[in-house]
């Protein structure tokens, strides 16, 4: 079966999370991913958080599938001079080097675009045009600077970053959009354009939900949020919400059974109104439902300290997963609070090929996520990363077409390492 992005070729000059984020979901889709690194040294995360000695860690193999390593020091004559031979059979150059790196290796904008002008150049920043766009940027810091950090935890505590990679995963998935629909531009205009995602930027996307309720601010409290039952006056800002639903229908994490011992013995549970009856009925208040006070989600908004706890009485003496069943029989939206070993041990994710089982020449058997887009004529069979500059003679052999004794004297310059 073919591959969606097959015929594409993407130079990867990414590292740690955001940028290889974006590159693997291409490779996924079919590009020949080409990932340079420094020689000897790699991709920092090759060596960092390893859970096992001198073997590629976790962090790095779980970013970087199915792409092609090669080692080349590109500040040196040499390698400039082979990676303006990649730059020419490539389509997409990606990178997420701290500002101003490309230009200061001799690859600005401008020269990419002489070398050729069907390139696309793809690059993540921590920050757009402005203040900050100097700044080296990592996950947390987007997380801050994006407002997610600001809009998350509970009302009287610091404000919390999310355990989901909203600022790297998040900025390398907006910067893969980017750039399949600046090649589908240039199948149109036959020129490749600079595609640019700033981290602040992605994070800002996605706490959308926070500038509206900025806005609603000035209009009166935010009433779906809990301080609005508690009597808690609003200030100027959107404040953090705790578990609060983020939507119209109110919801909680509540207590199931084993929540004593079991850190993620919980339910997320939303009082829809479409199904406000079945909830009723099935905690034992029927009552609520004709009584005036309950029976309109504007008059739950004030009591929902009093509806969920009432609600809490009855999980708690179930297990998340009961629960959850009883539930989904009346169609009452609710999600159990999965625990990573439980993800990592469910069949239907492993059925859909979301969590994978790789093997890896030094370091084993490991589990990863896969693919968590599925197109139906682009079926993705999930390849182990690579090791450092595993293909660096393949790609210069069978793609820039040097010969034996070309490679036998880059070899020996030192520019693709040992
Ligand atoms: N050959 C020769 N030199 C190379 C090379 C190669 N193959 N690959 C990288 N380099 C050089 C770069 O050119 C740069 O050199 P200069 O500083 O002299 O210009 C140097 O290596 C270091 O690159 P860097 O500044 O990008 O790396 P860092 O570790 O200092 O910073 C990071 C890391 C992530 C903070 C920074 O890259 C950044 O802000 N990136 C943009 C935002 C981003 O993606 N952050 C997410 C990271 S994941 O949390």
């Amino acid at each position: 079966m073919s591959k969606a992005l097959d015929g594409i070729r993407v130079l990867d000059f990414t590292h740690v999370q955001s940028g290889p984020t974006c590159t693997q979901l291409l490779a996924w889709f079919g590009a020949d991913v080409i990932k340079v690194e420094r020689p000897g040294v790699g991709d920092a995360t090759r060596g960092q958080l390893r859970d096992k000695p001198n073997v590629d860690s976790l962090y790095f193999t779980m970013l970087n599938h199915n792409k092609r390593s090669i080692e080349l020091n590109t500040k040196e004559p040499k390698g400039k001079k082979i990676l303006t031979d990649l730059i020419k059979t490539c389509d997409v150059l990606v990178e997420n080097f701290a500002p101003g790196a490309l230009d200061r290796m001799g690859f600005s904008w401008e020269k990419i675009q002489e070398i050729n002008p069907k390139m696309v150049l793809a690059s993540i920043k921590g920050f757009g045009p402005g203040p900050y766009e100097d700044c080296k940027v990592y996950e947390n810091i987007a997380q801050c600077a994006g407002g997610a950090a600001s809009t998350t935890g509970m009302l009287d505590d610091l404000p919390l970053v999310t355990g989901a990679q909203i600022g790297d995963s998040g900025t390398g998935l907006h910067l893969a959009l980017g750039i399949v629909t600046a090649l589908f531009q240039r199948e149109k205009s036959g020129t490749g354009q600079k595609v640019t995602a700033a981290m602040q930027d992605g994070v800002l996307n996605l706490c959308r939900v926070k500038l509206r309720d900025q806005q609603r601010l000035a209009f009166g409290p935010l009433e779906e949020y809990s301080q609005f039952g508690e009597g808690i006056p609003f200030k100027d800002a959107t404040p953090r919400a705790g578990n609060d639903s983020g939507g119209g229908q109110p919801g909680r994490i509540l207590k199931c059974k084993g929540w004593e011992n079991d850190p993620d013995a919980y339910i997320y549970f939303i009082t829809q109104a479409a199904v406000w009856g079945s909830i009723c009925d099935i905690i034992g208040k029927p009552e609520w439902k004709d009584d005036d006070e309950y029976s309109t989600p504007k008059a739950r908004l004030p009591k929902l300290n009093e509806i969920f706890k009432e609600i809490e009485f009855w999980t708690m003496k179930k297990t998340k997963f009961e629960v959850t069943d009883i539930c989904n029989e009346y169609d009452i939206p609710v999600g159990p609070i999965l625990s990573m070993k439980e993800l990592s041990e469910e069949q239907s994710l492993r059925d859909t090929g979301t969590i994978v089982e790789c093997d890896h020449p030094t370091r084993g058997p490991y589990l990863s996520v896969g693919n968590p887009i599925k197109l139906s004529n682009s079926q993705v069979e999930i390849q182990r990363s690579p090791l450092l500059g595993e293909h660096t003679n393949e790609v210069l052999r069978d793609i820039l077409d040097y010969s034996e004794a070309e490679i036998k004297d880059i070899e020996s310059s030192g520019v693709i390492g040992d």
